[in-house]
């Protein structure tokens, strides 16, 4: 047995990163329109104007994914192009625009899979406190139900909301995504409670609403701590070392945003670090949060450490620690072979629940070579030693049901701008022309095996 039969292979990308148009057809302004502008935090003082220009461009790109095999597209809704102001006024032009993408993608035999909310938060919310305002979550349901009614018909797979590790965590806690704050704990743990009743509420909603039976998940970062070897002491330090959380950092941890989700409640560990700052927890709240779902989405490009005999070498995400020598990615990330294995087992162990892989991929130093292609063996081999490890995992009777490569094509890399290249097809941002990299070509390989190339 290796991979499963029917497989999930796909793409994905977030509305920000590649749509553009960010002010066209009466969309609204959101925290990434608004802080690209205003804050010198992002590489080269770039934005998402134009970006991709998916917006326009979705038909080309939805071809170059059937030519690359893709058979599911995982793509964002640009909130503030679908409710200008976030909630009241629907824009019809945004609708429009999405339908026709969805449109495309079954033409082309390619499923589509939502997320409901990739970090591009309208700005009229955000002035009225963003996350913090108690009725952020009816806020989110109200947005959701305009998607589930229009989108539902056509689309069965729903992510609510992808990495709260990040924009909670790097965006109000330490600062370095928009909007660029530094909260309390006691502000971030209220705003976490809302994130994961706004995550209850779109559950809630599409289970009411939906017009077929949709599969519903969720997509924290979810990497792991890896033992060294198989040494079981490893693996029982490196497993605790995964569901761990600090205080200074409870949000950027795992257990914060899964164990609400899949278990009903916080980790013990933050009622005892938190204390009086853990959120306000109303009757009902926990079964809210934590109704059931279809599988545990998750994004996975590294290990947070590795776990050896005597010591662990920890990376801390996004890291910046490394052993001498250490192989990294474009964006220094460490590579790590066996990742999703681990990653894969401790959460399978966990929360008990199939897992789809929402994102994983390289950032590589791709460019247009004088024969015209792009040559990026350095993907190709990442992705080899990743979809092993991938492989391994099912084989080793976890479920897994798919794997969405990150991402469809180059795009804007939040601060990183768009000198960070992830795609399996490269963009020239000058003329917007799309060439398919050979990764995009061998990925093909890897879906029409179903895997059993690697
Ligand atoms: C994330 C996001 C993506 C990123 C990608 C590469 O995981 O940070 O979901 O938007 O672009 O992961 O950093």
């Amino acid at each position: 047995m290796s991979l499963k039969k029917d497989f999930m292979w796909g793409v994905a990308s977030a509305s920000y990163q590649v749509e553009g148009a960010y002010n066209e057809d009466g969309k609204g302004l959101n925290i990434w329109d608004y802080y690209c502008q205003e804050n010198q935090a992002i590489a080269h003082y770039e934005n998402g104007n134009v970006a991709c220009d998916h917006y326009h461009r979705f038909k080309e790109d939805v071809a170059n994914m059937k030519k690359i095999g893709a058979k599911y597209y995982r793509f964002s809704i640009s909130w503030a192009r679908i409710l200008p102001n976030g909630i009241g006024e629907v824009n019809q032009k945004g609708i429009d625009f999405y339908n026709s993408l969805i449109d495309e993608l079954i033409a082309n035999d390619i499923e589509p899979l939502i997320t409901i909310f990739h970090w591009d938060y309208p700005m009229e919310l955000y002035k009225l406190g963003g996350w913090l305002n108690p009725n952020s979550s009816d806020w989110f349901a109200e947005y959701t139900k305009v998607l589930v009614d229009n989108f539902s018909d056509r689309v069965k797979y729903w992510i609510t909301l992808n990495e709260p590790q990040v924009f909670i965590g790097l965006g109000h806690a330490t600062g370095s995504f928009a909007p660029f704050r530094k909260c309390s704990a006691k502000e971030l743990a209220e705003m976490s409670h809302n994130v994961l009743l706004s995550h209850g509420k779109a559950v809630k909603i599409l289970r009411q609403y939906a017009k077929q039976n949709v599969k519903i998940g969720l997509a924290p970062i979810g990497p792991s701590y890896n033992p060294a070897s198989d040494d079981q002491k490893l693996i029982e330090i490196a497993r605790e070392k995964t569901f761990d959380l600090d205080k200074d950092r409870f949000t950027l941890s795992l257990s914060w945003w899964s164990d609400p989700v899949f278990l009903g409640d916080y980790p013990k560990k933050a009622y005892e670090v938190l204390g009086n700052d853990m959120p306000t927890i109303h009757d009902g709240d926990m079964e809210l949060i934590s109704q059931p779902l279809d599988f545990y989405g998750v994004n996975i490009y590294q290990a947070e450490g590795i776990v050896y005999q005597d010591s662990i070498q920890e990376y801390h995400m996004p890291c910046d620690i490394y052993t001498t020598g250490q192989p990294l990615t474009q964006m220094g990330w460490p590579i790590n072979d066996d990742c999703l294995y681990w990653s894969c087992k401790f959460l399978y162990d966990r929360y008990k629940l199939p897992i789809l892989i929402t994102e994983n991929g390289t950032a590589c130093h791709d460019r247009i070579f004088l024969d015209g292609k792009v040559h990026d063996p350095n993907r190709i081999d990442f992705l080899t030693r990743y979809l092993r490890s991938l492989k391994k995992a099912s084989e080793s009777g976890i479920d897994i049901i798919g794997y969405m490569y990150w991402s469809v094509m180059d795009n804007f890399e939040w601060a990183d701008g768009y000198d960070k290249r992830f795609g399996l097809i490269y963009v020239d941002y000058q003329t917007q022309e799309r060439t398919i990299k050979d990764s995009g070509y061998w990925y093909k390989s890897v879906i029409e095996s179903n895997g059993e190339n690697l």
